[in-house]
């Protein structure tokens, strides 16, 4: 099982070290962020975040982790350039605190809250998963978040809720790529799940990696986690979350709607028109040792294929 409460976890399994010394990083960071002098609302950061027993230990994953200097500086994230190494050099220039997101749409209890608000409540766990980007290299990340439906269930999604839409920060001034005259992306980042895709355990919300308060680059101070779709699924830094009635537009799909889907789930069997999807470069990748790796359908999270059950998948990429 990869969701686990706190009764589940026998004291033979609790915690490996790593973990652990993670666990106790992330608190640092988590207090430091508070003494920093930064302006917070009332409540403040939740007690969740500052609970030794409140990073639950997901399950181990007999794959070897991608390093943490690989994963926060070979990054997409194009609201600061193009190139892997833009986020890295120039997500600093984002502010992140204070944070808020707005929730909207067919919610019984729509509102405009300060992220540590939002995440009152909320117990956090850490969540290994493979990263999978339609560019066919791939991760393993020690991720730190919660499922998206806590948050959905706040605010009551009403009868008529079918999708769930996500908007990343728009702010330029901050923002070198939202600036760039050759971008061809409609400026704010969209993405869009099925309220029941949303819905499902393995869907989260991450707010830390490897034990830390997540970096800049990848998509502080709240991002999407979707392990079974392709990478541009998982939309970094989001400031809006609507529910609605219809599909909401996809970036990657809006710019080239033949080469990316709505959908986009991890399917060895559907090329990308341009190259082949069968396969992908796990990192540590160079040139002269790719490490290719097969891919597998759902990237190996075979649970979520009961939500496609009778949709060609070739069709609905
Ligand atoms: N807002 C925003 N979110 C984004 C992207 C982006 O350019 N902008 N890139 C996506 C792509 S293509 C991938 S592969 C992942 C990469 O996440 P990582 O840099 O944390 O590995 O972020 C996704 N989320
Ligand atoms: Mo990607």
């Amino acid at each position: 099982m990869l969701i686990r409460t706190a009764d589940d976890i026998k004291p033979s399994e609790i915690t490996p070290e790593h973990v652990y010394r993670s666990r106790r990083r992330f608190m640092r960071e988590a207090l430091a962020l508070t003494g920093a002098g930064v302006a917070l609302p009332a409540a403040a950061l939740p007690g969740a975040w500052l609970d030794e027993r409140s990073v639950l230990p997901g399950a181990p994953l007999d794959e070897t982790m991608t390093s943490e200097s690989d994963a926060t500086s070979y990054n997409n994230f194009y609201e600061f350039g193009t190139d892997k190494g833009d986020p890295a050099a120039h997500a600093h220039e984002m502010t992140i605190d204070p944070w808020t997101v707005e929730v909207s749409g067919e919610v019984a209890k729509p509102g405009k809250i300060g992220l540590e608000d939002m995440l009152v409540g909320i117990d956090l766990e850490e969540r290994i998963y493979r990263l999978r980007c339609v560019e066919a290299w791939s991760m393993v990340i020690p991720w730190i978040g919660f499922p998206v439906k806590k948050i959905l269930d706040k605010f009551e999604p009403t009868g008529n809720a079918k999708y769930v839409m996500f908007e990343t920060l728009h702010r330029p001034s901050e923002m070198r790529g939202q600036r760039s005259l050759f971008s061809s992306i409609d400026w704010p980042y969209v993405e869009g799940l099925r309220l029941d895709e949303a819905n499902h355990p393995l869907a989260i919300f991450a707010v830390g990696m490897y034990g830390n308060l997540l970096p800049k680059q990848n998509g502080a101070p709240i991002r999407l986690v979707v392990p079974w779709k392709y990478g541009f699924k998982s939309i970094k830094s989001i400031v809006s979350i609507r529910l609605t009635e219809t599909r909401p537009v996809n970036t990657w799909n809006d710019l080239q709607p033949r080469e990316y889907g709505f959908y986009a789930n991890v399917n060895p069997t559907v090329d990308h028109p341009r190259w082949s999807q069968a396969r992908e470069r796990r990192f540590p990748t160079t040139l002269f040792r790719p490490n290719w790796i097969p891919t597998r359908m759902f990237n190996g999270y075979d649970e979520v294929a009961e939500l496609y059950t009778g949709m060609d998948l070739s069709r609905y990429y």
